[in-house]
C-alpha cells in the first residue's frame, strides 16, 4: 500500500510477510520523509568528525578495505508502525495511518561501526553519535537534511552496521545506497539512509528527527507546539507483535484456521511466548513459536484456531524474555504523533 508519492512511502501487505524471515527487496518497507537524494557513488565521501582524534573522509572503496566485512540479519521496524489502530481511538493527523508492514527484515552487510569509530579515535567526552543525511525533509520544522543520534553505548555495539548490501545484493537506492546506518533492536529512524556525515558529540543530536520528533508526547499535548526535548524519545523499539494471515476484514468458513505473524522483543531481549485467543482477549492458546535465529529478527508463530461462525475477533499478545507483555489497549498508549503502538494485535473476521 503506496501512502505517498513523495516522498515515497509504502508498507506491504501484511500477508506478504507471512513466515519469511528475510522480507525480498521488492517488499520491504519504504520510509521517506523527504525526496531519494541522488548520490554517485564514485563522488560520494563519509566523513566522520567531532569528538575524535582523526577525522577520516572515506570513499567506498577505503571502506570496503580498511575494514573488516560484517554481516548482521535485522528486523527494521518504524515507530509508526500499528498506528492506524491507534487512530481508531482518536485521529492523528499529517502521519500515515500505517498497518503492521512498516516492519521488515534483512541481511544487512558492511563494516561495523566500532571499527570506523575506533580508526577515528573516540575522545573520552564523545557520548553520542549523530548521523546526517543530504535528504531534505520538508515536513521538518525548519525543513532540514535528515538525521539522528544514536548513544556510544550503542554505536559500539558490534550488531551496528554501515552496510552498502541488502539481502546479498546492492543496496536499493530507495533504501540509503551507497551507505545507511543500520541500528537493530532500535526504531527504524536512526538507521540513517544515505548516510554522508557521522559525528561524535556530547549530547544527542539536534536534528528535528531526533531532538523533537520521534517522541512520545502526552496525549494532551498539541504536537505544533512541541518544541525540542519534549516527551519520551524513542530509542530501543517496544515488545510488539502482529498477525499476518488471515488478513484483516475477510470473510472465512468457519472452523479450524492456520493463523501466523510476526513478534519481535527489540534490544537485547526475544520474544518468550505468544498468546492467541479467538474471543478478542477472553480465553487463549500459546502459539508455536520459532525460536530467535538472532536477538536483532523478528520471530514467526502460528497456531490453528477453530473459528466459530459470525463475527469474530482474533487477538494475539507477546511476552519477551523478561516477563513483559504486551498491553491490551490502545487507548492506553494513544499519543499525539502516533509513535510505538504495541498493544495487542487484533484482526476482524466474518466466518460462516
Ligand atoms: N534516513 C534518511 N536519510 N531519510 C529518511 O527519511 N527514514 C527513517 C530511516 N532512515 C529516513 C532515514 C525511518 S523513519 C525509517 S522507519 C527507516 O529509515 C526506513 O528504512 P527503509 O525505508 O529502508 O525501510
Ligand atoms: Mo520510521
Amino acid at each position: 500500500m503506496v501512502y505517498e508519492q513523495e516522498p515515497f512511502n509504502a508498507e506491504p501487505p501484511r500477508t506478504a510477510l507471512a513466515e519469511r524471515l528475510r522480507t525480498p527487496l521488492d517488499t520491504f518497507y519504504c520510509r521517506n520523509h523527504g525526496p531519494v537524494p541522488v548520490l554517485t557513488p564514485a563522488e560520494w565521501r563519509l566523513s566522520v568528525d567531532g569528538m575524535v582524534e582523526r577525522p577520516l573522509e572515506l570513499s567506498l572503496d577505503q571502506l570496503r578495505h580498511r575494514f573488516e566485512e560484517a554481516e548482521v540479519a535485522a528486523t527494521l521496524q518504524c515507530a509508526g508502525n500499528r498506528r492506524a489502530d491507534l487512530v481508531e481511538v482518536r485521529d492523528i493527523p499529517g502521519e500515515a495511518p500505517w498497518g503492521p508492514g512498516v516492519t521488515s527484515s534483512a541481511t544487512f552487510r558492511g563494516v561495523r561501526l566500532a571499527d570506523v569509530l575506533a580508526a577515528a579515535g573516540l575522545t573520552p567526552e564523545a557520548a553520542h553519535i549523530a548521523f546526517v543525511a543530504p535528504d531534505i525533509a520538508p515536513a521538518a520544522d525548519p525543513p532540514q537534511p535528515y538525521g539522528g543520534s544514536i548513544p556510544v553505548s550503542k554505536a559500539l555495539q558490534p550488531e551496528v552496521l554501515l552496510a552498502w548490501a541488502m539481502n546479498d545484493r546492492p543496496l536499493p537506492r530507495i533504501h540509503g545506497a551507497p551507505l545507511r546506518v543500520v541500528v537493530p533492536g532500535w526504531i527504524g529512524a536512526r538507521s540513517v539512509k544515505w548516510l554522508t556525515r557521522v559525528t561524535a558529540q556530547a549530547t544527542p543530536s539536534d536534528n528535528y528527527f531526533q531532538a523533537t520528533a520521534y517522541r512520545i508526547l502526552p496525549a494532551e499535548a498539541d504536537p505544533g507546539q512541541a518544541g525540542p526535548a519534549e516527551g519520551i524519545s524513542l530509542g530501543p523499539i517496544a515488545l510488539n507483535c502482529a498477525i499476518l494471515r488471515p488478513d484483516d476484514n475477510t470473510h472465512l468458513p468457519a472452523g479450524p484456521t492456520g493463523i501466523t505473524g510476526y513478534a519481535l522483543a527489540g534490544e537485547e531481549r526475544t520474544v518468550a511466548r505468544v498468546d492467541v485467543s479467538a474471543d478478542g482477549g477472553d480465553s487463549w492458546v500459546q502459539a508455536d513459536l520459532d525460536r530467535a535465529a538472532s536477538p536483532w529478527l523478528w520471530q514467526h508463530w502460528r497456531t490453528i484456531l477453530d473459528l466459530p461462525p459470525g463475527e469474530v475477533e482474533v487477538a494475539a499478545r507477546a511476552w519477551d524474555s523478561t516477563g513483559a507483555l504486551m498491553p491490551a489497549s490502545p487507548a492506553d498508549l494513544w499519543n499525539p504523533k502516533g509513535y510505538a503502538n504495541n498493544s495487542w494485535a487484533r484482526i476482524r473476521l466474518t466466518c460462516s
